[in-house]
């Protein structure tokens, strides 16, 4: 498999995932600050120009929950058995996708990233941002108090996604402090040799 990569959040869902099931993969980098993204042969794959994207054979697949979801289906690890347990995997990484990543990104993008792309911080972003995130934080919250990860009992793919969200989330300055599950969960997923191992932004 060929991993298209570059050491940002998206992305290191993807890497992370695959050391946790002991997949190989070749590395391929796309540098996002000299926009190799929309280079056309790049775009050839993902026309959205984002990564991560996946090449598999003649699969080449972009968007990391639906790469996490074919790692799952591909390797039957770190992913539920049943079709209910599957469901509510692509529940989580569909709220994770809709809900959770768009304030993330905002907060992340203009606290974190705009002086590395060399582009100006938006002030209003960060604070719709920052609006928007108790609401959703407080369903992890809710999930995670009965539950070690995400799904449950088990580490699963799903916990590769939020984990690397959430981090990112704290790197901007999110303040964890009213939800003391979700921080213990995210230190929890932090010292997984995987995510050690994982090549990340020095500021991530
Ligand atoms: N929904 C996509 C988002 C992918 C994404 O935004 N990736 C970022 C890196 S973390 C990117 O490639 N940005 C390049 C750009 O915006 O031009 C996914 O989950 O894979």
């Amino acid at each position: 498999m060929k991993l298209y990569y570059f050491p940002s959040p998206n992305p290191i869902k993807i890497k992370f995932a695959m050391l946790e099931l002991g997949m190989d993969c070749e590395m391929i980098p796309i540098d996002l600050i000299k926009r190799e993204q929309t280079q056309a042969s790049f775009l050839a794959m993902n026309p959205f120009g984002r990564v991560p994207v996946l090449v598999d054979g003649d699969l080449t697949l972009w968007e990391s929950s639906a790469i996490l979801a074919y790692l799952g289906e591909k390797s039957g690890r770190l992913w539920p058995t049943t079709t209910a347990g599957r469901a509510e995997a692509l529940k989580w990484l569909f709220f994770l996708a809709q809900h959770v990543s768009p304030p993330a990104t905002d907060l992340a993008f203009n606290r974190v990233a705009a002086k590395l792309a060399g582009r100006p911080s938006d002030e209003a972003a960060i604070v719709r941002g920052e609006k928007a995130l108790p609401d959703v934080i407080k369903i992890l919250e809710g999930q995670l108090s009965n539950n070690k990860w995400m799904l449950g009992a088990d580490f699963s793919l799903v916990d590769c996604a939020y984990g690397s969200t959430l981090n990112v989330l704290e790197k901007a300055q999110f303040s964890f402090g009213d939800f003391p599950k979700v921080k213990v969960y995210l230190d929890a997923i932090r010292a997984r040799p995987a995510w050690k191992e994982t090549p990340k932004l020095p500021m991530l």
